[in-house]
């Protein structure tokens, strides 16, 4: 099968994409539906990981969804066991901001066997944490400090890193549930430094915000915790409604 490189192609696209994040420790299956009813209409393509899965539920979420929806999904992984042959791609990150081997090169190497097995477009990116104003998941997980927001030029030099070490992508992620996203004047240097797409995420929470992140070069802007937020509140008054009509049913 020829491996096509749709992501990519989407990614140098002058467009601005939007990812909505789902961990698959958070949404469970049966919940699919509502995901895919509830999403903002802006979203181009849903991406899907978390710092700290349980075994199989990555790929069980993805086939679920892949079966109900033609987005294209994208791993977002925490580790190399939620890696699915069923996704459109894979960001295959390398923790360029952090010091830590397991996750500049341990975690690629784990996933090289089944990769070679599978028909996987595999988007190298150099994945860039910055401080968002608290420890997030992947701060404890990796054991990295973020990079500091007031060094803007050390975060350009490493996004010229990477790009110079052949990453196609460059994320910078201020954490998922960030007090406070990446400072669009960040991603401007960034976007203006390098010649590969930028992605941004971790607690863009507004439309203005999101707009910002655009205007100042992110090709992708990644949305989780909000969102999240939005199908409870959304969930809850589906279960408010059954439980009136329940009641209502049985009080006449
Ligand atoms: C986290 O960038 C993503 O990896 C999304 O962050 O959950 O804060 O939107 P939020």
């Amino acid at each position: 099968m020829v491996k096509i490189n749709s992501f990519l192609k989407d990614l140098r696209l002058n467009k601005s994409l939007l990812g909505i994040l789902v961990d698959p420790d958070k949404l469970p299956v049966e919940d699919v539906a509502l995901l895919l009813q509830n999403l903002p209409k802006q979203t181009t393509h849903l991406l899907v990981g978390g710092s700290t899965v349980e075994k199989d539920k990555t790929q069980i979420l993805i086939k679920a969804i892949k079966a109900a929806s033609a987005l294209p999904v994208i791993i977002f992984p925490g580790d190399y066991a939620q890696i699915s042959a069923q996704a459109d791609a894979l960001l295959f990150l390398s923790l360029l901001s952090g010091r830590n081997p397991e996750y500049l090169i341990g975690q690629q190497l784990k996933a090289v066997k089944y990769l070679q097995k599978i028909n996987l477009e595999v988007i190298p990116t150099g994945y860039i944490l910055i401080d968002g104003g608290k420890t997030t998941a992947v701060e404890k997980v990796s054991q990295t400090k973020p990079m500091s927001q007031e060094n803007c030029k050390a975060i350009v030099e490493t996004a010229l890193a990477a790009e110079y070490m052949g990453k196609t992508l460059v994320y910078l992620e201020a954490g998922s549930g960030a007090k406070k996203c990446v400072n669009p004047t960040i991603v401007k240097a960034v976007a203006e430094a390098v010649k590969i797409p930028v992605m941004v995420g971790g607690g863009i929470k507004t439309q203005e915000q999101l707009a910002a992140v655009y205007k100042a070069g992110a090709k992708m802007a990644v949305v989780g915790t909000a969102f999240e937020n939005d199908l409870k509140t959304v969930k809850t008054k589906i279960n408010e409604n059954i439980c009136r009509t329940y009641t209502h049913s049985h009080t006449r």
